[in-house]
């Protein structure tokens, strides 16, 4: 179930393991928005904090099994010799090659009693055996079994007597390196899962940025946390050291009260991790006693659930910010339609409905009367034009070709049927131009939403010829059903003369010479062409024709009807109920890189949820 279809406040509040599961879905599906994004919101911080909150949300609930220790750090600082070092044998790989261990490890220390724990570890990844590690498939980790570390040389037995209790600890992959872009899920799902951190430095290391972004981002977590610097000599020592004081205290607090302790730089400890030397034991004694402190499980919880929710409130703006962008985005496209249909319409009416020439709705039902009226001549004109409509106008045009081509682009069927048509046509292939045009603009201008402009001008460009035949069809039926309507509105006139024989009479004897073919060129082309001047004059007879009288009245105010009424036609059936929507829906589940297709619901839904589980009742 989506998110959206269950707002949180309108419901009887569910057990906090649904809002958990909410949350969680919420943040994966931002995660994998922004793993798929290319450019304009490609970024490592929100993909990593992500992911470190999905797992750390994951691990919030885990409650089962031994503590863990994470030794985490950047490539080549020494973490599988610290791993061998706790563990008090050889069970890591260590080796002089950067970025050398890709997959997380674990190696536990004593009897945990059984291994149910690990089925909640990296669920969708799956455990092999140490040696079936391999590079070519980073999804994966391993366990190592020890019965606890080799006991102490007998010299030592008195002075340190209690063995530590089971607990596992693991070996993380660098994440520092290049290639760990691949990798670093695994080092911060081991961070999130673990109880301690080791935090291993070492003086080439101690500068290195990611290091301390990455604490940065663990800092929210605060899990009992012991800095660990390695490879040290005694003439670097304070410089150092003094630079690590500096980097910590800048950390927001949480590491700045870790513990810390430096292992010399000394090549026996890679090579002898059962010895048993001041700086080891004291490395392994920090580990013992943050093991030992750790809360009871009711209190771990309890202190998890506080803190996962206070990193994602840490970055919940930052994440959503790109999808705050994409709402913007949303919004001006739904603008720039508004403005378009209102646009639209005002051409329509500038063009056509006000424009003192082209306006024709008059000349149109007076040749549908004069029809009607049966003017010895008119009839057999009009059947024969009726026939073959484009005629007259083809006529025309081949006398003028030449003067027309320079001027416009060949004419197609639609401005054939008559001047409105024409000027729909016109003014939406204009509207479609300007829209590309604003799509390609914004594209550019407003960098945060970009894949969205980008996808839409694709959509535009690749959707263009289908919206274009149907909203030209949309224009011929608006055409047809005016027709109709004009031919309805010539027959009631007619109806209404033919109670008055007198008049009628008048009609038709009174003025029968029109040239009927100027008359219904004129009709048809709506002073569009050259030939204007021509035609004026046989418009200029049928309107005084029509204008005397009883007729002259009620062809006026039939205009007058038919003109609000082709207007309303317009704006309702065609650009409400054809335009606009076909434009809207260029942006409907709109799916890329780069877009996230989140809607505001969805993270109001997702942040109850956050608000619910965080008070963790059910
Ligand atoms: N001199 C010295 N070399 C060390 C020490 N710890 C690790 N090394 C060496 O540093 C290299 C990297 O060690 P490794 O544990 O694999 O580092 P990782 O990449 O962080 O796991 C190896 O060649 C180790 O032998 C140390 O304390 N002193
Ligand atoms: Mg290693």
């Amino acid at each position: 179930v989506e998110p959206t279809e269950q707002p949180a406040a309108d419901h009887a509040a569910p057990p906090s393991a649904d809002a958990a599961r909410a949350l969680g879905d919420f943040l994966v599906r931002l995660r994998d928005a922004y793993g798929r994004c290319v450019d304009a919101c490609a970024r490592v911080d929100a993909g990593a904090t992500l992911q470190l909150a999905v797992a750390a949300l994951r691990y919030a609930a885990h409650r089962a099994g031994p503590p863990h220790v994470a030794v985490l750090g950047p490539t080549q600082t020494g973490k599988s010799t610290v791993v061998n070092l706790l563990a008090g044998r050889g069970v890591a790989e260590v080796s002089p090659l950067a970025g050398f261990t890709v997959h997380p490890q674990a190696v536990q220390i004593g009897d945990a009693g059984t291994d149910e724990w690990t089925r909640d570890v990296l669920p969708d990844w799956h455990r092999v055996g140490a040696t079936e590690l391999s590079r070519d498939d980073l999804e994966a980790w391993s366990l190592i079994a020890t019965d606890g570390r080799p006991p102490k040389p007998a010299a030592d037995l008195f002075s340190d007597a209690t063995p530590p209790p089971p607990h596992i600890v693991w070996d993380t992959p660098d994440f520092d390196s290049l290639a760990a872009q691949t990798y670093i899920r695994g080092v911060l799902e081991i961070a999130a899962l673990a109880d301690v951190w080791v935090v291993v430095l070492s003086k080439e290391k101690y500068a290195d940025l990611t290091v301390w972004q990455l604490l940065d981002w663990l800092t929210p977590l605060a899990r009992s946390a012991i800095l660990c610097v390695n490879k040290l000599s005694p003439d670097v020592e304070p410089t150092v050291m003094a630079a690590l004081e500096q980097r910590v205290t800048a950390l927001d607090g949480h590491f700045a009260a870790a513990a810390r302790t430096v292992l010399p730089h000394d090549p026996q400890l890679a090579e002898s991790p059962d010895a048993n030397t001041p700086p080891v034991d004291r490395l392994r004694g920090l580990v013992e006693d943050a093991l030992a402190n750790l809360p009871a499980p009711a209190e771990r919880a309890a202190a998890r659930r506080q803190a996962t929710a206070t990193l994602i409130q840490q970055h919940w703006d930052d994440w959503l910010a790109p999808v705050a962008a994409e709402h913007a985005a949303r919004a001006a496209w739904d603008a720039l339609v508004e403005d378009a249909a209102v646009e639209f319409l005002a051409a329509y009416e500038r063009d056509y409905l006000n424009h003192p020439d082209r306006y024709d709705a008059f000349r149109r039902a007076a040749v549908e009367l004069l029809e009607l009226l049966e003017i010895p001549g008119i009839a057999s004109w009009m059947s024969r034009a009726r026939r073959v409509v484009t005629w007259p106008a083809r006529q025309v045009m081949d006398a003028g070709r030449s003067w027309w081509s320079s001027r416009r682009p060949a004419r197609d069927h639609l401005h054939s049927l008559g001047v409105e048509t024409g000027v729909l046509v016109d003014t939406l292939e204009t509207l479609l131009v300007r829209l590309e045009r604003d799509l390609a603009r914004q594209a550019r201008a407003d960098q945060a939403a970009a894949p969205v402009w980008r996808m839409l001008l694709e959509r535009l460009d690749a959707r263009q010829p289908q919206i274009r035949l149907d909203l030209r069809r949309a224009i011929e039926q608006h055409h047809e059903r005016f027709s109709a309507e004009i031919r309805a509105a010539a027959r009631k006139i007619y109806a209404e003369l033919q109670q008055h024989p007198a008049r009628l009479a008048a009609l038709r004897t009174g003025r029968a010479t029109i040239d009927v073919g100027y008359l219904l060129l004129a009709v048809k082309t709506g002073g569009l062409t050259p030939l204007d001047a021509l035609w004026a004059p046989a418009t200029f007879g049928l309107t005084s024709l029509l204008m005397e009288g009883f007729a002259g009245m009620e062809m006026e105010r039939l205009t007058r009807r038919l003109k609000t009424s082709q207007r309303t036609a317009v704006e309702e059936q065609f650009i409400r109920g054809e335009l606009v929507p076909a434009l809207q829906g260029l942006i409907d589940d709109l799916d890329g890189p780069g877009v996230f297709g989140i809607t505001p619901p969805q993270i109001e839904a997702a942040r109850a949820a956050l608000t619910h589980w965080e008070a963790g009742d059910g």
